[in-house]
């Protein structure tokens, strides 16, 4: 989508710009020395092609090619009933027929897809938690390095106790309405602090993973253990985490976390 213009002359630039991007992507010079990763986000960026992309909701419509590669697994529980966290009811009639199910690849059994184990309501109930409870001092977020004094209720809450508080940015000490900062919460770290800048975990500064997500990141891992070859060669307890929010066209960039320090751990991901 085009962005708005202020002048004929904006539009222009934004236009020639446009093109020169679209020769270049068909340069195929241009994708020597990029990651598989970045030439497969720079390919689904432009393109309305996504036949080839695997949709575990809707099996049926993939491809022959797709369905050839997705293996459906039977989980060794039903994570609804053996979740201490709630996750929705068990006796759900949608649930019942899809309580152990979940799927892998061929070509890549270590990865499990559990469809969509949490109701409706627990997910919003989660995602306020996210925005209320973990996205608090003193677990980390992109914000803390640029402004002074992050309320200790989170944003959230400061800015739903006093919609016009604002907080002071360190670079040019102006005041930002929390109204306008809480767009700008791209991420919050759990259990092991993690420090992007060194790319390693703080290993002195460790809070406690949230319970719930401490108990349903544990269940799913007893839930997927032995199904393919995903038993974890120790028992796992969930130490570190990340919550990431999304603005409308955010996106996470493919990457290998490699600060992990063990790379046979299970890493949970819900989305
Ligand atoms: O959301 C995920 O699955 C992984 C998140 C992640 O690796 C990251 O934020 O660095």
């Amino acid at each position: 989508m085009a962005p708005q213009f202020k002048s004929k002359r904006q539009q222009k630039i934004w236009e020639q710009q446009q093109r020169e991007a679209a020769v270049q992507r068909e340069n195929p010079s241009s994708f020597e020395n990029q990651s598989p990763f970045r030439q497969a986000e720079r390919y689904y960026k432009h393109t309305m092609d996504f036949s080839d992309v695997f949709d575990f909701h809707n099996l049926e419509d993939n491809i022959q090619a797709i369905r050839d590669e997705i293996v459906e697994i039977e989980l060794t529980l039903d994570l609804r009933e053996a979740c201490p966290y709630p996750l929705g009811d068990p006796h759900e009639v949608a649930w019942i027929p899809r309580r152990r199910k979940a799927y892998t690849l061929k070509k890549c059994p270590g990865l499990v897809f559990i469809p969509n184990p949490l109701g409706a309501h627990e997910q919003r109930q989660l995602i306020r938690q996210c925005l209320t409870d973990y996205a608090r001092p003193p677990n980390k977020s992109n914000l803390d390095p640029h402004y002074f004094h992050i309320p200790s209720e989170g944003l959230w809450q400061a800015h739903i106790s006093h919609p016009t508080a604002t907080l002071t940015k360190q670079s040019d000490q102006s005041q930002v309405p929390l109204a306008h900062l809480i767009p700008k919460l791209r991420w919050v770290t759990l259990g092991y602090q993690y420090n992007w800048t060194t790319k390693e975990y703080e290993l002195d500064q460790r809070y406690p993973v949230p319970q719930p997500l401490a108990d349903l990141s544990e269940t799913v891992v007893r839930a997927i253990s032995g199904t393919t070859n995903t038993t974890p060669s120790r028992p796992f307890k969930a130490e570190a985490g990340i919550v990431n929010f999304y603005q409308i066209r955010d996106t996470l960039q493919g990457h290998v976390d490699r600060s992990e320090d063990s790379m046979d751990a299970p890493l949970v991901s819900l989305r």
